[in-house]
Parts: C-alpha cells; sequence; structure tokens
C-alpha cells in the first residue's frame, strides 16, 4: 500500500504542497493520539471560553487549534491562516505561499460522548487573493472554492481516516496504528448518483424554507409518495463524520436555510467547512448547493460566513434543487 509521501509524489504535487499536507496529516496523528487518550489525558470538557461564533469551545478545541497553528507556523510554506477557533486570520510566514483554513475539531460537542468528530482543512494559494501584495488580511483568504489547491479531512473514528483531494480526484488513507503510517486504503473515492439516504436535522424540521420542508415530506412519504422510494435516515451531528458516509456510500447531507434565530440562518461554515467538503464531493463526482448557488462559486464576503448546504449523490442533489426552483430541463433524467 502507498504511503501518503509516495501517493503525493505518484500525483505529481509540488513539492512544497507536498510538505504542508503531510504537516497537516503529521499533526492529524497527534490530535487522533490526544482524541483517543480522552478522559485519560484530561482533554475532556467545555472551557469558560466562547469563540468569535459565540460558541463555547471545548478543552479540545483549543488543544487542537494550537497544535494545528504550532505546526503550520513551522512549516515554512504557510502564509497565514484561518481557523474556526480563531477571531481573526493569522499571519504566518512572510515568505509563505500557502494559506490554511480549518475547523480544528468539527462536531466537537461529540468529544464528550465519545462519537465522531475529525479535522477539516482548506489549502488556498497566498498570492491570488484580492488583498495588496505583500499585506495579509482577511481579505487574502476571500478567494471562492474554486481556488482551492488541495483540501481534506481527518475522521478520528474506529480507525483514524484521512480523505483528501489535490484535484485528481479523492484518495482515502487509513492511520496505521502500529507504524503511524497513512496508507493508502481507496485510491478514487466516488459518490454513487441516486441514494436512498438522507441526513438533516429533523428537529428544525419547522423552521426550514418551504421547498426544503416539501422535500423532507416526499422523502418521508417513501413508496407511496411521489418519489416512489424509500428513503433512511442518518445524523452524526458532526459534518465531517456525515461526509464521510456519502463519500463511502452515497446518500445526501443538509445543513439548510432556517429561520429558528433569525440573526443566524446558516450553521455551517464557508471558508473552512463547506469549501473543503464541496471541493470533495465534487471531485468524488457529486454536487454541492445552497439550494440557489454551487458551493464552490461563491464569493465569501467574511472569513467566518455561514452558508446553507446539500451536499452528496448528484441525482439526489438535483432533486432537491429542483424543489429550490432550479431548473434542470437540460438534464431530463433528474426526477
Ligand atoms: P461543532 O464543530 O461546533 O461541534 O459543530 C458541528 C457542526 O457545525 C457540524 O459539524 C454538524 O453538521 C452540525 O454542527 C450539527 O448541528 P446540530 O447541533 O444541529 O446537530
Amino acid at each position: 500500500m502507498q504511503t501518503l509521501a509516495q501517493h503525493l509524489t505518484s500525483q505529481a504535487v509540488n513539492d512544497s504542497l507536498s510538505q504542508l499536507i503531510l504537516t497537516l496529516a503529521d499533526t492529524s496523528k497527534a490530535i487522533s493520539h490526544a482524541v483517543r487518550h480522552g478522559a485519560l489525558a484530561g482533554v475532556l470538557g467545555a472551557t469558560e471560553q466562547e469563540n468569535v461564533q459565540g460558541e463555547t469551545q471545548k478543552k479540545l478545541d483549543i488543544i487542537t487549534n494550537d497544535m494545528l497553528k504550532d505546526a503550520l507556523k513551522a512549516d515554512g510554506t504557510v502564509r497565514g491562516l484561518a481557523s474556526e477557533e480563531e477571531d481573526h486570520v493569522v499571519e504566518v510566514s512572510q515568505n509563505g505561499q500557502y494559506l490554511v483554513c480549518f475547523d480544528p475539531l468539527d462536531g466537537s460537542s461529540n468529544i464528550d460522548i465519545n462519537s465522531l468528530v475529525g479535522t477539516i482543512f482548506s489549502i488556498l494559494p497566498a498570492t491570488k487573493g484580492p488583498a495588496p501584495a505583500g499585506v495579509l488580511t482577511e481579505t487574502s483568504f476571500l478567494q471562492s472554492g474554486r481556488a482551492q489547491l488541495a483540501a481534506g479531512y481527518v475522521l478520528y473514528g474506529p480507525s483514524t481516516m484521512l480523505a483528501l483531494t489535490t484535484g485528481q480526484g479523492v484518495q482515502l488513507f487509513t492511520l496505521h496504528p502500529e507504524t503511524n503510517e497513512f496508507l493508502l486504503t481507496n485510491a478514487a473515492m466516488s459518490i454513487s448518483p441516486d441514494t436512498q439516504e438522507f441526513a438533516i436535522n429533523m428537529s428544525n424540521q419547522r423552521f426550514w424554507e418551504a421547498p426544503m420542508q416539501t422535500y423532507i415530506a416526499d422523502l418521508l412519504l417513501g413508496k407511496i409518495g411521489p418519489r416512489e422510494k424509500s428513503f433512511n435516515m442518518r445524523w452524526i451531528a458532526a459534518m465531517v463524520g456525515d461526509v464521510h458516509r456519502v463519500l463511502s456510500r452515497g446518500g445526501i447531507f443538509t445543513y439548510p436555510t432556517d429561520n429558528k434565530d433569525p440573526k443566524k440562518p446558516y450553521k455551517l461554515r464557508l471558508m473552512y467547512e463547506a469549501n473543503p467538503m464541496a471541493f470533495l464531493v465534487e471531485q468524488a463526482g457529486g454536487k454541492a448547493s445552497t439550494g440557489y448557488e454551487t458551493i464552490l462559486d461563491i464569493q465569501p464576503t467574511h472569513i467566518h460566513q455561514r452558508v446553507a448546504v446539500i451536499l452528496g449523490s448528484s441525482n439526489e442533489v438535483d432533486a432537491c434543487l429542483s424543489y429550490h426552483g432550479i431548473d434542470y430541463s437540460e438534464e431530463p433524467n433528474i426526477e
């Protein structure tokens, strides 16, 4: 089996980007170690602090954020970083070529129940942002998801897995527990176009927009409804786990617009959740949309921006979008 380093060489990924991906992968090994030790290492539970989004930070949110920050500062290829747990972008090195956006521990509310969590990352070029050369500001990061050079996630589950794209498909690596090496275990992840599985937090049903209400109601009608087939539901409450399932066996995952809190109509963050996942999903043959716009085409306006997300099996995402008034007349095989 190929190691991650061998795989990056085989894909002709340039040396500095390979180095950065290996740094992220190595740090995730250390995070995996910390997560696995859980209560034994005293890392469970919340802190008294809140992040910029008003969410109480878990101890592991802060520990993993610091681990990634330290590793990226030592790497030498990174110009700046943005994290869910940092109020502002962080300048790293004047000579760095890359910007890294990350959620150090997605699904951290799962930590205390020993359920799935993961790290999500997105790598952008440092030179293409709209900010003037030589200056690193938030504006430098405001590039659409199409500009991503690489993206991935590490899932800390029964085994630790890394899903990666550098724009050449999606590869899945499994961390060997004895050698501590990421080994290639799936060279081409592919999302089946059709599915009978959906993932949504049903407790928000009454807050969704009408198109999503109708779409989910039709899924729930199963064989007797307009979709004429039964659907199963799953919800891990960590995007990283739900997207991993979609990449592994198809499905549709959505965190749609809702009006529970009119000041916060969307939940998931564009730069370090939706964009990297949309890049992976598209590279695996799936689709990712807000309901009205393709996620990778969104021009970001701020670093902690949130968006609605509908992603997964292409025909099912299209079906969902048709409820949102998107015309698929050029793609006639969509029911
Ligand atoms: P945290 O990273 O703050 O735990 O949030 C996880 C998340 O943003 C995303 O990974 C899940 O899909 C979603 O929240 C779960 O949301 P609910 O709390 O509505 O189930």
